[in-house]
């Protein structure tokens, strides 16, 4: 079968009930897929109700409901078939919105996901939206949230645009008007909000001499093409330039890469903006930095707080969102700089640190993927905290970069593979991988994971 004939069966299932849960994962991908489906199904007049897991294991089981009609499973659950069937659901009452590796077991769910059809740039967000178009043409206004789902998973990232099934979900976005696309623009992170000399210094996928890292450089820079803060101190940010100002600081880089023989193949991104949002100051006017937003609720665990900014409001759950975003920011610049400062130990393949319990478990992989450009971007990086749930445990974070990848690393397979071996288990993708482990084990897995990652060098 393929996704689309997935899609359609899985909304000939939805059509048979009246009573939803859906159960969803923290961040931004699980909350847009959440919204996204919650959305869609009252619509249509299905009673629904949503639950966000952090992850779906034995711990977290006791919150799938036995009683309800159907569930669905969404940014989560393929690859926790065989656990779902301790619930004793009927196979028809379970959907399975995902794009995680799939390990099918015998109740043959109903399962949709784009990893199985082979689409690697498809988030569970874009797979809630296929559902969501099928039961009713006039959903396309939530394409808007299946982009913010799939940026936040970081599908844009090896392409640095969307591609496949995801660029037509942005086309239907941009045909009902509330996204517009900026093709190939300069590839920061911030446009909307970011201060432009934090957004040029700081965008980890560049390495701009003179510019990168050098937060002081970087404003002689601008200060050199006349670009200056106003009365009150306060930088530009990149969406509010001009289209002049741009073109001379996009020049005036690419003169400075050449010079210095570096690539210029990661300048340009792609950018999505949104039209029915506030244009000045807000970070939900594009779909990285809105991203970011849904993270801050998620790992801070307020996701409801999410979705109620993907359904739109932007009163008080707004003013509280924003707040968390800026507490996650902190945070999260707490712990890069932690790891930069500390300095991480390094193997053959890999580089690695342990950094306790001085960090929530939830941000601390985000902080080592912003440290990796500060380190060594040729290695992976691998993080180890204390498990906040369990302190038996250890939590695993890997991150690496997009021409590694190329060169045939997967974390998500390293980590699996290799906590398996130590009774622990693991997830994500080949560029962002995490897994639990017990204490016990740190020292050995950490040589192992080195291995297995030079195995998959070899
Ligand atoms: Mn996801």
């Amino acid at each position: 079968m393929s996704l689309a004939e997935d899609v359609r069966e899985a909304v000939a299932v939805i059509q048979n009930h009246n009573e939803v849960t859906i159960i969803s994962h923290i961040d931004a991908d699980g909350i847009t897929s959440e919204t996204i489906l919650s959305l869609a199904l009252s619509r249509a007049g299905i009673n629904t109700r949503s639950i966000f897991i952090r992850q779906l294991d034995p711990l977290t089981l006791h919150a799938v409901p036995d009683d309800s009609q159907l569930t669905i499973f969404s940014d989560l659950g393929s690859g926790q078939q065989s656990l779902i069937m301790e619930k004793n659901l009927f196979p028809d009452d379970v959907i399975i919105v995902d794009h995680h590796v799939s390990q099918p077991a015998d109740a043959g769910y109903h399962e949709v996901n784009a990893l199985t059809h082979g689409y690697e740039k498809l988030s569970a967000a874009g797979v809630a939206y296929m559902v969501a178009k099928e039961l009713d043409n006039a959903n396309i206004d939530l394409a808007k949230l299946a982009i913010i789902g799939n940026v936040g998973d970081m599908m844009d990232r090896e392409d640095l645009c969307l591609s496949g099934p995801a660029r037509e979900i942005l086309a239907d976005g941009i045909g009902y008007g509330n996204i517009e696309l900026w093709e190939r623009d300069l590839n920061i992170y911030g446009i909307s909000t970011r201060p432009l000399p934090q957004a040029l210094a700081y965008t980890d996928d560049l390495l701009i001499p003179g510019i990168s890292q050098d937060l002081p450089g970087t404003k002689r820079f601008l200060q050199r093409l006349g670009i200056v803060p106003d009365e009150r101190k306060h930088w530009p940010v990149w969406q509010d330039i001009s289209f002049s100002e741009k073109q001379m600081i996009v020049t005036a880089i690419v003169e400075q890469m050449v010079a210095a023989g570096r690539p210029v193949n990661r300048l340009f991104a792609d950018h999505y903006l949104f039209l029915d949002e506030k244009m000045s100051q807000s970070p939900l006017r594009n779909a990285s930095e809105y991203a970011t937003l849904l993270n801050s609720c998620g790992r801070w665990s307020r996701p409801a707080l999410g979705d109620s900014i993907c359904r739109g409001d932007r009163g008080g759950a707004y003013t509280e969102a924003y707040k968390m975003l800026k507490n996650h920011r902190n945070c999260i610049r707490e712990v890069l700089q932690y790891i930069v400062d500390t300095g991480v130990s390094e193997l053959s393949h890999i580089l690695y640190l342990h950094v306790g319990d001085r960090f929530p478990d939830t941000i601390v992989g985000i902080g080592a993927g912003m440290a990796l450009s500060r380190l060594n971007p040729q290695k992976p990086i691998l993080i180890m905290c204390v498990d906040q749930m369990d302190p038996e445990n250890t939590k695993v974070s890997m991150r690496t970069k997009p021409d590694v990848i190329a060169q045939g690393v997967n974390l998500q397979e390293a980590l699996c593979e290799s906590a398996a071996k130590y009774g622990g288990s693991g997830g994500g993708h080949r560029i962002a991988a995490g897994a639990f482990i017990p204490k016990t084990a740190e020292k050995e897995f950490v040589y192992e994971v080195n291995e297995t990652i030079r195995r998959q060098l070899a």
